[in-house]
């Protein structure tokens, strides 16, 4: 876990010390025990004069084990606090050599160093926020005494990594070298031993207030935005502000303390959850299949989903060819690309040589001939079996026989497609989220027939595309949009029943949805789900409850934000909803019509009516096998519906509730409002047998 050598100098030997733990080089008690006893050694050593730390394979060390969090392991001695401080004492000189990343404990460990040198790839991090948790091993104290209370303030309240020129402007690294970092490491310590002055120790170094008094609202402010309803980033700035009134040992006590809060806390525990739940959805059953490359894509459709898709390729370097049917059409998508790259050049984002790279590798056709070279293709096209039908049939004729034959369908049946091709086996969903170019989320949607090597290219891509691909079985909806419909079914149940739209929404922004399900709807569109609801009238049972409240709204003509009007209504060219008196009366008369009696409907009943619609589906979807883990339903209602990061997703909030309390309630649902409440066996089975679903 540690490898120790000695590398000897004209000047004098150090000790190099390297933190081989793959595959991230993370802190765990072993790692702890053994860089302790290897320190002790070199620091008593007498033909030791100084030491180097460094770390082997790609990472200098991405910080402690997250895993041990919450077990006895994390309370092993030594801890990692008692690591640095030993560090930090040392009589000998000791500096961090850092090639790679240097995240979260790993880069408490550098701070504890008397000098750090770093290579030019290197990068340096406190992403503990990300976790939900603060930088516990001293990172809040010595950072802003290093580099300044602002910039502090951003790389631990933001929680992104800065690069080693960057770091090396802040004062972060003392120097980047282009190679021989371990050698220059050596020099720099041994120089370092024969100098009078004491050694450069943090937990001296003095704080220099901030010029600008109100660096902490703003952060506060900035921290309110990017993580709503996360209490970690407040931790982390009130951590920082303690610099300014105490010395280091006040200062680490506090920040411990504030850690323990955080880590046994319910918000670091989901946020944890969604860490590892987003890499188990990339591990595929079959592990073993063989990619297929993929140096060619063509998109089928400009619209918005089809645009955004080509952005995304392109932005991953991969040449994309879109077709249109005419010449409008492929004129609009070309216009929408180039709009979106210069506003995201006037906002700093890309640069315009950039911009011009990406856009070159977009090119347009009316001609399918086009596509005779592609490896992948992806049909966004109108959501229609018959027209997406159509389209495979001609992408059978034009396409090599092994070329992906992929449809951004949201909800349609995926067997029923491939099976109008030649080549099912080649036929498989990419549910892509809107807008396709920013949501990381992709449904990766397995047909019956569809290859495992066509499944494990997809997921490669998808990485490639920095997507997290999440694999679905076919059923109406896959998993994201079938658990979608009984959640707006609520919420628009819950209007007739006697909430406003405002409240329904309001109460699940407060729960901590990105927004609530009738403000979804109006910036969807209305009219997607609307189509929806008219191809399956026919089938629909007359016995079973069916709001009329949306169906009203459409007909007048309210389609969404779009139209300047949905559940609520929009000033020209904003996105913000404004109640509507006229919707109010709306949902009365369809109440009226019902004859359902409108009462008062508490906060409570929103989340639970909403959130448990949820859960009973999301169990049902995992009974039949269409999602592989109740982590991956997780996964896809954080990355693609706005649910709270930190509660882990629907069905981890489940557990945190506690299923037989989820099952008792949804019971009573099932006896007020009939059927549609009936709960899942899974859940039932689960609650119990007193487990939960993440002990599936
Ligand atoms: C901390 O340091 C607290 C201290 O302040 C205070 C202590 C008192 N621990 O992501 P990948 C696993 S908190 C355990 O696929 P990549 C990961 O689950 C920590 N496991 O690779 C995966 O396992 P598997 C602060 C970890 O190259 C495997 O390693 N640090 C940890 O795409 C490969 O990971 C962070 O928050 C860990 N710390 O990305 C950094 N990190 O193969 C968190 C990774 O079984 N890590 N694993 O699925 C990351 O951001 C990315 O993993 C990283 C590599 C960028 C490092």
């Amino acid at each position: 876990m540690i490898a120790s050598h000695t590398e000897t100098f004209p000047q004098g030997t150090v000790a190099v010390l390297t933190i081989d733990n793959p595959p991230v080089n993370g802190i765990g008690s072993g790692v702890r025990m053994a860089l302790g006893k290897a320190l002790d050694e070199a620091i008593e050593n007498p033909a030791i004069s100084a030491i180097v730390i460094t770390g082997a394979g790609k990472f200098f060390s991405c910080g402690a084990d997250i895993r041990e969090f919450n077990t006895p392991m994390s309370r092993q001695e030594p801890s990692l606090r008692a690591i640095i401080e030993q560090l930090e004492k040392s009589p000998k000189p000791v500096v961090a050599a850092i090639h790679g990343a240097a995240l979260g404990g790993g880069l408490e460990l550098a701070l504890g160093c008397h000098h750090r040198v770093a290579q030019a790839k290197a990068s340096f991090g406190l992403p503990e926020v990300k976790l939900g948790i603060l930088p516990g091993a001293g990172g809040t104290q010595r950072l802003p005494r290093l580099i300044g209370i602002k910039p502090a303030l951003d790389i631990v309240a933001g929680g992104d990594s800065i690069d080693a020129a960057k770091a090396c402007s802040l004062g972060l690294v003392d120097k980047v070298v282009q190679s021989d970092l371990v050698p220059e490491a050596c020099r720099l310590a041994l120089e370092a031993s024969v100098q009078t002055d004491a050694l450069p120790r943090l937990s001296r170094a003095p704080i220099s207030k901030p010029v600008d008094g109100e660096v902490f609202d703003e952060a506060r402010k900035q921290a309110a935005r990017r993580y709503r309803g996360c209490v970690a980033p407040l931790e982390c700035i009130a951590c920082i502000e303690k610099t300014l009134t105490s010395d280091l040992d006040e200062g680490l006590a506090f920040e411990r303390e504030r850690f323990q809060f955080l880590v046994n806390g319910d918000q670091s525990k989901a946020q944890r959850h969604i860490f590892f739940a987003e890499r188990a959805a990339l591990k595929l059953p079959d592990a073993k299949a063989d990619l297929i490359t993929i140096r060619k894509v063509g998109v089928i459709g400009a619209g918005t989903m089809g645009s955004g898709i080509a952005m995304s390729i392109a932005n991953a370097g991969i040449p994309v060819v879109m077709i249109e049917r005419d010449q409008a059409g492929l004129d609009r998508g070309w216009e929408a690309i180039n709009g979106n790259y210069a506003s995201s050049m006037k906002r700093g984002k890309l640069s315009e040589s950039d911009m011009n790279a990406r856009l070159a590798l977009i090119s347009r056709s009316l001609d399918y001939g086009a596509l005779a070279d592609v490896d992948l293709v992806v049909e966004a096209a109108f959501e229609d079996m018959d027209v997406k039908k159509e389209i495979f049939s001609k992408l059978d004729a034009v396409c090599r026989p092994d070329t992906i034959l992929a449809s951004n369908t949201s909800r349609l049946d995926i067997n029923e497609l491939a099976a109008s091709t030649s080549k099912p086996s080649q036929v498989i969903g990419t549910h892509f989220f809107s807008p396709a170019n920013v949501m990381r989320l992709l449904e990766v949607v397995q047909g019956d027939l569809t290859s495992k090597e066509v499944i494990a290219t997809l997921f490669a891509f998808a990485k490639k595309l920095g997507k997290i691909p999440v694999l679905v079985g076919v059923c109406d909806g896959f998993v994201g949009n079938r658990m979608v419909s009984p959640y707006t079914r609520e919420g628009h149940f819950l209007l007739e029943e006697g909430a406003t739209p405002e409240q329904v929404d309001g109460a699940l922004r407060r729960f901590g949805m990105a927004m609530g399900p009738l403000q979804m709807g109006d910036m969807a569109g209305l009219d997607i789900s609307w189509a929806a609801r008219k191809r399956m009238a026919p089938t629909r049972p007359a016995h079973i409850r069916y709001s009329r409240v949306a169906d009203r709204i459409c007909e007048q003509g309210r389609l969404g934000q779009k139209t300047g009007a949905g559940f609520y209504r929009y000033d020209a060219g904003s996105r913000t909803p404004i109640p509507d008196p006229a919707i109010d009366v709306l949902i009365a008369e369809c109440a009226q019509e019902a004859g359902i009696e409108r009462r008062e409907i508490s906060e409570e009943e929103i989340i639970q009516r909403t959130m448990y619609a949820l859960v009973n589906e999301g169990a049902r979807i995992l009974q039949e096998g269409i999602a592989q883990r109740a982590s991956d339903i997780d996964v896809i209602y954080v990355a693609g519906y706005g649910f709270p990061v930190f509660r882990g997703g629907p069905m981890f909030y489940a557990d945190t509730v506690g299923l037989p309390k989820v099952l008792a309630t949804i019971e009573r649902f099932h006896e007020q409002h009939g059927e549609l409440w009936e709960p899942a066996p899974l859940l039932r089975e689960l609650a119990k047998s007193g487990r939960r679903f993440s002990d599936l």
